[in-house]
């Protein structure tokens, strides 16, 4: 209750400053006809291990037409971002920003940044990410049904005989992955050697629902944030 309180004054607070802002600052704020236009908006350097560096650019230029050239500054308040040119005119012709980022010394985690951009008309964010991890293991992963060793009919666990693994019938396939510092990139999963499906996003599924008969490898390839693999394979008789 105390939470939801404090939220609620958090919020009644808010929107009382927001309606004393004088009108002008906030049209400025929203930049809805500004001159300043720039592309892309933010950039995600994705994983990156301790002492790597790597670049990225952005364009401004002045897009309305309706105001002549604009004139900018670029900001940032992070040691470990580095950007080129930081100021710079433009009549309508793209300017190529590039930002170089070098994670040295930065803690393993996810940081951000945000480069302000300040022109003669319209400001604006350009934000950026990155994930600083000393990751060099792959991630685990494991075939969870079928589970070795049972027969399986219409997907539903029959009983444990240990010796097989046996499916009569169809069956979702299902794997799970872990890593211990990055998200899971994409799971992979085949049959015989054949991709059937790659998930980005739990669960990571796919339903056999091909008739067959005989012995098949079903194998499942996890790749983490640095696309480090591991693969997990199973061997099953298929009946119907
Ligand atoms: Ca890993």
């Amino acid at each position: 209750m105390k939470i939801k309180t404090a939220g609620m004054l958090l919020l009644i607070a808010g929107i009382s400053l927001i309606s004393a802002m004088p009108v002008t600052n906030v049209a400025t704020i929203t930049a809805g006809k500004d001159n300043l236009c720039f592309y892309p908006k933010s950039w995600d350097f994705g994983y990156l291990r301790p002492g790597e560096t790597a670049s990225a650019q952005f364009d401004i230029w002045a897009c309305c037409g309706c105001a002549g050239s604009i004139t900018y500054s670029l900001y940032k308040n992070c040691s470990w971002v580095d950007i080129h040119p930081t100021n710079g005119t433009s009549s309508g012709e793209m300017d190529t920003i590039t930002v170089t980022i070098d994670t040295a010394g930065l803690p393993e985690g996810n940081h951000s940044c945000s480069i302000f951009i300040y022109s003669n008309n319209g400001n604006g964010f350009f934000n950026i990410k990155v994930g600083v991890f000393d990751d060099h293991t792959p991630p685990t992963v494991k075939i969870v049904k079928p589970e070795k060793g049972w027969i399986y009919l219409n997907g539903e666990k029959l009983f444990r005989i240990g010796f097989a693994t046996i499916v009569i019938g169809d069956i979702s396939v299902e794997v799970e992955a872990k890593d211990d510092k990055t998200c899971i990139d994409k799971v992979e999963i085949y049959l015989n050697n054949k991709l059937m499906r790659t998930d980005h996003l739990k669960p990571y599924i796919w339903n056999w629902d091909d008739s067959g008969f005989g012995i098949y490898s079903i194998r499942a390839v996890a790749y983490d944030g640095f696309l480090q693999q591991m693969s997990s394979s199973l061997k099953v008789l298929k009946l119907m």
